[in-house]
């Protein structure tokens, strides 16, 4: 099942820590892919492991545009480094939150370490949406939110229509189950 299914606000498991990966082996490698084609036929640019409900530290980024070569990013327990002074406002959206979209503002440039597809620990030094995308994945891995880093008032505004959106879905759910039960 390579496309996964993503989790969505108000889903709890997306407010927990992910672990540490221990090992890169073949069954970590399969969930990157999977997860870079769930997030290719999302379509997003980022995807945490723990939107497809691994609570695993990994994240996969490719930032290039439709018609451009794909380039895609495995990031094993990323940590940041260092974070500018300088700081940079980009539109922000979340595939776990859908069709939702508000501006963050963030260090303008990140340095972190990680591990690569081949467990090498390397380090990248990021600026742009890079950065942006880079922080915005690494939140997940805390069970931080996009949403978080704008107002309560907003927040709250957001999370009451997502949750009546969860309970119409599980209204709508069980009433289909009972037209074919
Ligand atoms: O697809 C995505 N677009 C995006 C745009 C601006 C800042 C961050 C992002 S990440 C997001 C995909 C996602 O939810 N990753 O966790
Ligand atoms: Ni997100």
């Amino acid at each position: 099942m390579p496309i996964k299914p993503l989790i969505i606000l108000p889903d709890p498991v997306l407010r927990q820590v992910s672990k540490p990966v221990e090992r890169v082996d073949g069954a970590l490698l399969k969930l990157a892919d999977d997860m870079l084609e769930t997030m290719y036929d999302a379509p997003g640019i980022g995807l945490a492991a723990i939107q497809v409900g691994e609570p695993l530290r990994m994240l996969v980024i490719d930032l290039a545009k439709e018609g451009e070569t794909p380039a895609p990013h495995v990031f094993i327990n990323p940590e940041v480094l260092e974070s500018s002074d300088q700081r940079s406002v980009y539109e922000e959206g979340c595939l776990s939150i859908p069709d939702y979209y508000a501006e963050v503002e963030r260090p303008a440039a990140v340095r972190v370490k990680y591990l690569d597809r081949d467990g090498k620990l390397l380090e990248m030094e990021a600026g742009g949406l890079m950065a942006t995308c880079l922080q915005h994945e690494i939140d997940h891995l805390n069970g931080v939110l996009f949403i978080d880093h704008i107002s309560k008032l907003k927040r709250d505004m957001v999370v009451k229509k997502f949750k009546k959106l969860a309970k119409d879905r599980a209204a709508g759910a069980k009433a289909a189950g009972r037209m074919v039960g």
